[in-house]
Formats: structure tokens, C-alpha cells, sequence
């Protein structure tokens, strides 16, 4: 650019000379005697002759310029193209990097969930998953306890709500599943994963052997959620009936465990209540019956409408009193435990 930029300086002075010499040519020309005719004509076209091969010039270098410049775009065009091509190369490989990890992810999680119950770092709930990086809510797998002769147990941890880390330990939300069941069945735990299920009182109590707190999300049939959380809650082995235990209530849905405090699991065949009532067969469900419900979070499933329709009758819905009373059956419960020294 430098060059033709000079070369066009150059040919701009040229030119300026040139009208300089015809000028005084001209002055010359009145000041002397007229000169013969042929004279005139000689210099007129020497003049013309210079001014024709300026402009050839000046056209030469303009074209020269021009075709600079159209090399000059098209390497700034093929420059933009190598840089997307780049960016392209990058992504890719990006992306190969991060399913690579995830591969490596899953492959950590499984030989950590192969290993032997024996060190610290032994994978037990979902806030041991959460504090090796597994923050993604879902299905997981416990692996076989050869101690505790229990076989691999597929858990789903909620790792979002109020810092994750939570095992979950009960759902509805389905309602396709029958609660109405009978001690082993409860003792072993029911129902799918990803649906409505029953973890199971074995499963319930080996999770709550560490301090826990019990957290329990529900939702209405208008659409609104609320939640009880419990700083201490543990659950008695078999051989003392499951009997809860539970303190240090917070929350917007109200106490409704309260009352179910320092009781015994019953079901349809064991009738461990403290009422001469059997409160599992009357709020079909199995649960910590006391005389008989302040909550019924394994009772029956009611539809939209039929929820309603079970007002004033054996209060045997989805029931949380302090929320909705004793006759109002819910749309949505998860309750699910995690360590009190959790830290997110
Ligand atoms: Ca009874």
C-alpha cells in the first residue's frame, strides 16, 4: 500500500511540473514575438504525447492498486475462514474431551461402588455420592454390604432441593402403586425407583444409624409445595419395630410427625398402634400409627376430584393435617433423609 501510495505522490508531482512548464512555455510564448507556426505544434503535441502517457500511468497504477486490494480482502476472507474451521476443530474436541470424562466419571463410580464397604471413603447414601461430585439428581446403585449380607440396593438421591445430598426414601406422585401392604413386604421395601416406592424399614434404619435429618416435600392438587424438615430422625431396627424417633421440626407445612413420635410401625398384619383401633387396616397403609393419624403419607393414592370426594370418610388419603386437614389426600410426597453433618 506504502508503494502505491508514493507512486501516487510521485505521479501528482510529475504532473504539477508539467502544468508549471506549460505554463511558462505559455508566458514565453506572449512575451516573445509570435513563433512560426510549426513550433506552436511541435510543442502543443510533445505536450499532449506526455499528458497520454501520464494517464496511462496513473490508470496502470490505479488498476495495480485495485487488484491489491482484492488480494487483500481475499486473504482476509480466507483468514476468517481458516479461524472457523479452528473454532470448529475446537468445539469437536471439546466435546470428545467431556465424553471422555464422563466415561471416566462413570467408570470412578462404579470401582467406587465395587469396592469393599472397608474405608471411609466406601460409598453408603447420597451425600457420600454428593461429596465425590455426583451432583446430578437420579438413580444410583449402593453396592452389596457382605458385612451386613444386603444385596446392591438402587437408591435415588435428590441432590437439588435445599443443598442435595438427600436419599430419597419414600414417593408418590403416580398413584398406581398399592401402599396397603404387609410387614415384609415393608421391611423390605417396594414399588420403582423412579416412580412411587417404599425403600424399605431395613433400608430406612441402616440409612439413619448416622444422625440424620428427615425432610419431607409435598405438593397439592393446586399446584403448591410445601415441606417439613426434622433436625433428628432415626428409625429402630426390626426387632424394636421400626419405632421413630424425631425432633427439631422447621418448615411451612406444619408438625404433622409429631404425634407419630415414639411409636411402632404397623401394617395390614401387624397391628402395632397405641389404639384399641387397628389404624393400618382403617388408613390403609403401613406407617407409625399412634390413635391413629396426624398424617398419612403411605395411605391411598386419590385423583384430582376424588381427593374430594373422600371428605369426611375413613381419612385414609395422603394426609399431612396441619397443611390440609384430615381428609384432604395430596398430589406429590418425597421423603428422604441425609446426614446432619451434610455439608453441600
Ligand atoms: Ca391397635
Amino acid at each position: 500500500m506504502a508503494k502505491i501510495n508514493l507512486s501516487i505522490v510521485v505521479l501528482e508531482v510529475a504532473l504539477l511540473l508539467l502544468a508549471e512548464t506549460w505554463a511558462q512555455n505559455l508566458r514565453k510564448r506572449q512575451a516573445l514575438p509570435k513563433p512560426s507556426k510549426g513550433q506552436c505544434c511541435d510543442e502543443v503535441r510533445s505536450l499532449k504525447v506526455q499528458v497520454a502517457n501520464l494517464t496511462s500511468l496513473f490508470e496502470e497504477l490505479s488498476r495495480k492498486q485495485e487488484t491489491d486490494m482484492k488480494k487483500l480482502v481475499k486473504q482476509i476472507l480466507d483468514l476468517d475462514q481458516q479461524s472457523q474451521q479452528q473454532e470448529a476443530r475446537v468445539t469437536e474436541a471439546e466435546s470428545k474431551y467431556s465424553e471422555i470424562n464422563n466415561r471416566v466419571e462413570i467408570m470412578q463410580l462404579q470401582t467406587a461402588q465395587s469396592a469393599p464397604k472397608t474405608s471411609s471413603e466406601a460409598t453408603y447414601d447420597c451425600a457420600s455420592l454428593y461429596s465425590k461430585n455426583y451432583k446430578i439428581s437420579g438413580e444410583y446403585k449402593l453396592p452389596k454390604d457382605e458385612f451386613l449380607g444386603t444385596p446392591e440396593l438402587p437408591i435415588f438421591c435428590d441432590m437439588e432441593t435445599n443443598g442435595g445430598g438427600w436419599t430419597v426414601i419414600q414417593r408418590r406422585s403416580v398413584g398406581l402403586t398399592s401402599f396397603n401392604r404387609d410387614w415384609k413386604q415393608y421391611k423390605q421395601g417396594f414399588g420403582s425407583i423412579r416412580g412411587d416406592f417404599w425403600l424399605g424399614n431395613d433400608n430406612i434404619f441402616r440409612l439413619t444409624r448416622q444422625p440424620s435429618t428427615l425432610r419431607i416435600d409435598m405438593e397439592d392438587w393446586e399446584g403448591e409445595k410445601r415441606y417439613a424438615e426434622y433436625g433428628f430422625f432415626t428409625v429402630s431396627n426390626e426387632l424394636n419395630s421400626y419405632k421413630l424417633f424425631l425432633a427439631n421440626y422447621s418448615g411451612n407445612a406444619g408438625d404433622s410427625l409429631r404425634y407419630h413420635n415414639n411409636t411402632n410401625f404397623s401394617t395390614m398384619n401387624k397391628d402395632n398402634d397405641k389404639c384399641l383401633d387397628d389404624c393400618a387396616a382403617r388408613r390403609k397403609g403401613g406407617y407409625w400409627y399412634n390413635c391413629c393419624t396426624d398424617s398419612n403419607l403411605n395411605g391411598v393414592y386419590y385423583r384430582y376430584g376424588d381427593h374430594i370426594k373422600n371428605q369426611d370418610k375413613n381419612q385414609d388419603g395422603i394426609t399431612w393435617y396441619s397443611w390440609h386437614g384430615p381428609t384432604y389426600s395430596l398430589k406429590k410426597v418425597e421423603m428422604k433423609v441425609r446426614p446432619v453433618n451434610f455439608q453441600s
